[in-house]
């Protein structure tokens, strides 16, 4: 899929050209498929918060419970005087929970495109902890960064990247990730990535099929926003949200599946979809551990620690040169 964004304009995001043309590429392309970091925008994001409270999605929950019980053996693990960097807008409660316990942090680097959400997880942590230098940085964490210089010099710099976000790339993309990452943390640095972990198949298709239907909505929410960003016009009721997991893969496969034979308008072009066409829109990989660790060393990084909630569904790893 296409996981990597185009370059942007000062503001941080694509320009309307510049998403038209990566939306009508994707929709040329045989199947059609959209990356899924078009699902953020603001409603999008929302509606990934709520998705977080859903019974059925277990990931979030089980990442707190994780840093609630080991955070303090994952901030021993990387010594004092760490300079944290996370990729994405920090979730003030994992973040949180990991800095509470780090020794002397030198300064926290939240590396986020979203202006507005950069800006709130800054003001969260300002306020939980009003002595840690801040150095926010407004930025797509999946192209090189130029990390802005430490108030202190740190011992360490450690990439953080929660939440399983990583199996939304596909491999080939995620080693290139790792190896960004491996790149910006310089040689004594580290790595501490939230990984979803394989399990009964039901239980990972019920957390990206809740009851609720909020991500469905979720899910629909990026034709809405092609809609009103693009000029398309896409029926909303004509296309339906569907999330299997595909076992030989190991991944859940998200799809926008057209209930009838229709044509939308993108641009100037008009794409046809067939009755039952399916449109890829998310792929969400879950890892073995041994399968996790051979991943990152693809890109030349080592598993040292491996941490799990205490149901064993989701992990947290340490991986370092
Ligand atoms: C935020 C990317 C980790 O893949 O589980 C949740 C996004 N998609 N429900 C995931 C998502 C559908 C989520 N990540």
């Amino acid at each position: 899929m296409n996981t990597v964004r185009p370059d942007q304009d000062d503001d941080g995001q694509p320009s309307r050209a510049q998403l038209l043309a990566l939306v009508q590429r994707g929709l040329r392309s045989r199947p059609k498929r959209l990356p899924s970091w078009l699902f953020y925008d603001e409603r999008g994001s929302r509606l990934f918060e709520r998705i977080c409270e859903q019974p059925e999605y277990y990931l979030t929950r089980c990442e707190i419970a994780l840093l609630e019980r080991h955070a303090a053996d994952i901030a021993r693990a990387f010594g004092p005087q760490v300079r944290l960097v996370e990729y994405g807008s920090g979730n003030a409660v994992k973040t949180r929970l990991l800095l509470e316990q780090l020794e002397d942090p030198v300064c926290y680097v939240p590396v986020e495109l979203a202006a507005d959400a950069l800006r709130v997880s800054v003001e969260r942590l300002g306020r939980l902890f009003p002595e840690l230098p801040l150095q926010p940085l407004c930025a797509d964490f999946t192209r090189p960064l130029r990390l802005p210089v430490a108030p202190r010099a740190p011992r360490r710099t450690v990439i953080y990247f929660p939440g399983s976000t990583l199996g939304n790339f596909e491999s080939r993309d995620a080693v290139a990730l790792l190896r960004k990452m491996r790149g910006e943390m310089g040689e004594a640095g580290g790595v501490l990535v939230g990984v979803d972990l394989k399990k009964d198949p039901a239980v990972i298709e019920a957390a990206y099929n809740d009851a609720a239907g909020v991500t469905a909505d979720f899910t629909l929410n990026l034709l809405v926003r092609l809609n009103r960003e693009l000029g398309c016009d896409f029926d909303l009721d004509a296309f339906r949200h569907r999330a299997r997991y595909n076992r030989l893969a190991g991944r859940v496969e998200t799809h926008l599946v057209s209930q009838r034979a229709q044509e939308v308008r993108v641009g100037r072009m008009r794409i046809r979809f067939a009755a039952q066409e399916a449109m890829l829109v998310e792929y969400s990989a879950k890892y073995a551990p041994a399968e996790f660790a051979a991943l990152a060393n693809r890109a030349g990084l080592t598993v040292r620690h491996r941490w799990t909630d205490p149901d064993g569904m989701f992990a947290a790893f340490c991986l370092g040169r």
